[in-house]
């Protein structure tokens, strides 16, 4: 099975011309391609669902649609560009599925390329900073009305921080590797967190802070910016999608953005949180998001950076330990180098969350 022939099962117009992966994304694998026609350049994103990750694509599909077509007729009524602002998501030519299942079982779905888009695995630039906080802001902002209770669940638990420790604590009883007792420092330090990176699920466990439709990958590269204008156009990587807390998204995206060195940078002396990168993105999400949020979510809202980056230090660790089985990595010790990182970043936004909230409250209040 070739890309052309995955290409062909999905109803796109034109002839096919070639195709490249793309190699960002830890979970996927993605292709753009590019297709002909009448004279004109048509670019198309493929991607095989990695179902060791997605154990329901199909479930996974339905959620994709739901939400892009929710998204989409709000933007409609906004008057913006629905080529721009909403991922479409194209539908196999026979039994109008929004999935192909190839011979070997594999599920494939199809995307159009957002016209003249591009993305940034990582960003200094203040002002885009801020637009990726509206992207992500305007996207949940349209969601409000969503039920998303009626949502499946593709990662039962996901961002579901206790459980996270505890499938850690396994790993290290397990210790399938041997490599658990040099890990000691780091483990105590992790654990250390443990208490108030799970606060935010004591919260959604009680019913105190409203279950949303969240994104749940709020990385900068799942933003796509116009070439020319550098406006943030839509939100991509829509797998995660289901419900959540506006936590997540707010804290996962400053844990990516904000860090003064990328995700898996071996140098943790110089890994720390960038207020003034926090600060750029709080003004873009907040800006957009503001009046939808209860008042117990606005001061919890900030819980959520420290959260996603304990929980992220827990899961790299927890797959290192098991010997790297979920996430890709490109060289032995790569997922132990970003859960590293990781609890670095977590150790510097616990000493600085005094200072973000002083942030935070300012344009909460604006
Ligand atoms: C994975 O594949 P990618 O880069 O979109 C992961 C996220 C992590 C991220 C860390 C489904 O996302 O939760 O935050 O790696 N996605 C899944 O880079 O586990
Ligand atoms: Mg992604």
């Amino acid at each position: 099975m070739t890309i052309f022939d995955v290409c062909a099962s999905f109803d796109v117009g034109g002839k096919y011309v070639g195709c490249r992966e793309l190699s960002t994304g830890n979970i996927n694998s993605t292709y753009q391609v590019e297709y002909l026609r009448d004279g004109e350049k048509k670019f198309y994103i493929v991607q095989r669902i990695n179902t060791h990750v997605f154990h329901k694509p199909i479930e996974l599909m339905d959620n994709i649609v739901r939400v892009t077509k929710y998204v989409h007729d709000k933007i409609k009524d906004d008057g913006f560009s629905t080529k721009k602002f909403v991922l479409h998501v194209f539908k196999t030519k026979e039994g109008d599925k929004p999935y192909f299942v190839d011979d070997e079982g594999g599920y494939w779905r199809c995307y159009r390329y957002i016209p003249n888009s591009e993305t940034f695995d990582s960003c200094d630039d203040l002002e885009k900073i801020k637009r990726v906080g509206q992207a992500f802001g305007r996207f949940e902002k349209y969601l409000d009305g969503f039920d998303a209770a009626s949502l499946h669940i593709p990662l039962p638990d996901f961002h579901n921080t206790p459980k996270r420790f505890d499938a850690l604590q396994v790993a290290i009883n397990a210790d399938v590797c041997g490599r658990a007792s040099k890990l000691k420092p780091e483990l105590d330090r992790l654990f250390a967190l443990k208490e108030e990176a799970c606060l935010l699920q004591k919260h959604l466990d009680n019913g105190d802070i409203p279950l949303r439709v969240t994104h749940n990958d709020t990385k900068c590269n799942n933003v796509a910016f116009d070439k020319n204008t550098g406006e943030a156009l839509a939100v991509l990587d829509l797998d995660t999608v289901m419900p959540g807390a506006v936590a997540y998204d707010f804290g996962d995206a400053i844990r990516f953005i904000a860090n003064t060195r990328e995700e898996d940078d071996p140098d943790v002396d110089n890994v720390g949180l960038d207020l003034n990168k926090y600060e750029a993105f709080t003004a873009g999400f907040i800006g957009e998001m503001k009046n939808s949020l209860t008042d117990l979510e606005k001061e919890t809202i900030n819980l959520g950076v420290l959260t996603m980056t304990v929980e992220l230090a827990v899961r790299f660790m927890t797959d290192y330990l098991n010997g790297d089985i979920y996430f890709k990595t490109r060289y032995p010790g790569h997922n132990f180098v970003r859960a590293r990182n990781q609890l670095a970043l977590a150790e510097d936004v616990y000493k600085k969350r005094n200072e973000m909230q002083n942030i935070l409250d300012k344009y909460v209040k604006e």
